[in-house]
């Protein structure tokens, strides 16, 4: 009966783990990161050093879906593109089968978007980097959790990487980076430029405000059941 028990709880720890480390597991540059590293450093709007691209990562884990802030809103700035894509890239945002488009293939670096959820609607308000407004677009919306798609075109890569072809992770981000309550989003496009064998995630990256990763309680909720099942294992070998 004991030894059954123990079997059970080491499978439970084995299946947490496993969540664990496939969840929270860095993505892998195929240039080293060195593009969207370089990226990151020539802008204004992060700075030189500001960001580690590899050791900075928020994990997969935590950077599928989003909530607004508490004043409900989200400034996005576009911070470069690198990729063939560039002019017809989309970039928005999604729940379930709504979705809100705010970038397109023709707004510039530096463009930002004010996104504003009141009424049941979410509406993006774009702006060039002049300041000057360049169009609105909204939709009847339900509200967080939330996550964000680029589209290349032909295909759409979304920040859950579980609704990506291969279950791909298509988007890396980084936390409070320059200052708390931003994040930074950066994309990889690559199935239409080589398959999966550009991996340099500088295609689309962004910058959001006052939106915030939702965590990942079934997870760690997982992880806690794991530590407890380790120590009564280690208790009973002490035991004996
Ligand atoms: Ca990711
Ligand atoms: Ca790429």
């Amino acid at each position: 009966m004991m030894s059954k028990l123990n079997n059970n709880l080491m499978a439970v720890i084995a299946a947490g783990m496993l969540t664990v480390s496939g969840a929270s597991g860095a993505v892998t540059f195929s240039d080293g990161g060195a593009g969207l590293q370089g990226l990151l450093d020539g802008n204004p709007n992060v700075g030189a050093g500001t960001v580690d691209v590899i050791n900075d990562q928020m994990g997969d884990a935590i950077d599928s879906y989003w909530n607004f802030g508490g004043t409900g809103g989200s400034i996005q700035v576009i911070l470069g593109e690198n990729s063939p894509n560039a002019g017809v890239n989309s970039f928005g945002i999604f729940s379930g089968s709504d979705s809100l488009e705010v970038f397109i293939g023709s707004d510039a670096a530096d463009y930002k978007a004010f996104v504003n959820y009141a009424g049941g609607s979410l509406t993006a308000n774009v702006f060039d980097g002049g300041g000057t407004f360049v169009r609105s677009n909204s939709i009847a919306w339900l509200g967080n959790p939330f996550g964000f798609y680029l589209n290349n075109g032909s295909d759409t890569f979304y920040s859950d990487s579980t609704l990506n072809a291969g279950g791909f992770d298509a988007m890396v981000a980084y936390q409070d980076v320059p200052m708390p309550g931003e994040s930074i989003l950066a994309f990889e496009d690559g199935i239409a430029e080589n398959g999966f064998t550009n991996t340099d995630y500088d295609d689309f990256v962004v910058m959001v405000e006052s939106v915030y990763p939702v965590s990942a309680p079934a997870t760690l909720a997982l992880l806690g059941l794991g530590l407890i099942g380790l120590g009564y294992r280690a208790r009973r070998k002490a035991a004996v």
